[in-house]
C-alpha cells in the first residue's frame, strides 16, 4: 500500500467510530451519483468514507466517481478500481484492504439498498454491540418492491432452501446490505471460497457458524433504478452449487 494512503488511514482511525462504506460497481454510471448524494444526506452526524470498487465499467462509471471526488473530496470518496470484471466477493476484499473504518458497510450501487436505512444499521449495532447487522427483507417491516413474480420466487426460494438446509438463524441470507465490525469481516471473508452471488450467503452462514453476534434490521429492497441486473441463469446454478458446498463444509 502506498505510504500516503497508510498515513491517511491512520489519521482517520484516530477519530472515534469511523465507517467505511464499500460499494462495488459495474456499469452504475446513472446510479452512483444519486447513491452518494443520498448517503451524505442520511449520514450527517457520522464519520464515514465511501470506497467505490469499480471493475473497469465500460459505461464510464469511474468518470462520474472522479467528479464526485471533486465535490466531496478524495478522502471521503475513494476510487479503488480494478482492470476488469472480477466478481463481487473479491471486490469486497479489495475494498476492505483500502478501508480505514472500525466498521464496514457493504451496499449495492443500484439504489436497491436505500441509504435511508443506514442510521438504523448503525443504531442497532450500537445498541446491541453486534458483530454484524444484516438488512432483511423477510421480517415485518421489510420487503421487496418492483420485482416481478419470477424474481420474487427465485429470491424467496433461494432463501427458503438455504434456511432449510443450513439453518443459520438469519432470515435473509442472500441480501447483501450489511454492516460488519472490521475484524469480523476480515475473519469471515478470509474463510470464504465462493466468488459470485453465493458469496453473500457463504459470508453469513460462516459468520453464524463461527458464533458471531448477528442482528437484523428490516429493509425494503426496491428494484434497481437504472441499468440491468447481472443476475442470470448461470448465477442461479452457481448459487445451487454453492449451497451444496456449504452444506458439506460448514
Ligand atoms: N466491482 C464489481 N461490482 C459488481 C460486479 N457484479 C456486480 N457488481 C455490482 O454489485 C451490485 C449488485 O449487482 P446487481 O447487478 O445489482 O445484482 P442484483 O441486485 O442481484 O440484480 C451492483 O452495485 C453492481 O454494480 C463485479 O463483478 N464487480
Ligand atoms: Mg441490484
Amino acid at each position: 500500500m502506498e505510504e500516503e494512503e497508510e498515513q491517511q488511514q491512520q489519521q482517520k482511525k484516530g477519530k472515534k467510530k469511523y465507517y467505511s462504506i464499500i460499494v462495488p460497481t459495474y456499469n452504475e454510471r446513472l446510479n452512483i451519483a444519486l447513491l452518494v448524494y443520498l448517503i451524505f444526506k442520511h449520514l450527517r452526524d457520522v464519520d464515514f468514507e465511501i470506497i467505490v470498487v469499480d471493475d473497469g465499467s465500460p459505461d464510464g462509471t469511474q468518470e462520474v466517481v472522479k467528479q464526485l471526488q471533486e465535490v466531496y473530496g478524495e478522502d471521503r470518496i475513494l476510487l479503488r478500481a480494478r482492470p476488469r470484471k472480477m466478481g463481487l466477493g473479491t471486490a469486497y476484499s479489495h475494498g476492505l484492504k483500502h478501508a480505514s473504518g472500525d466498521f464496514i458497510i457493504i451496499m449495492d450501487a443500484d439504489l436497491s439498498h436505500h441509504p435511508k436505512y443506514l442510521p438504523s444499521f448503525i443504531r442497532k449495532q450500537q445498541e446491541t454491540g453486534a458483530s454484524i447487522v444484516t438488512g432483511t427483507r423477510y421480517v415485518r417491516g421489510g420487503g421487496v418492491h418492483g420485482w416481478n413474480l419470477m424474481r420474487k420466487l427465485t429470491s424467496r426460494g433461494a432463501n427458503v432452501l438455504a434456511q432449510t438446509l443450513l439453518w443459520p438463524g438469519v432470515s435473509d441470507l442472500t441480501g447483501s446490505f450489511r454492516l460488519y465490525q472490521r475484524s469480523v469481516l476480515e475473519d469471515v471473508i478470509n474463510s470464504c471460497v465462493s466468488k459470485g452471488y453465493v458469496f453473500q450467503m457463504e459470508m453469513i452462514v460462516r459468520a453464524s457458524r463461527k458464533g458471531y453476534h448477528i442482528e437484523e434490521v428490516p429493509v425494503t429492497f426496491v428494484d434497481r433504478v437504472f441499468g440491468s441486473s447481472k443476475l442470470g441463469g448461470s448465477e442461479i446454478v452457481e448459487y445451487l452449487k454453492g449451497l451444496v458446498y456449504l452444506l458439506l463444509t460448514t
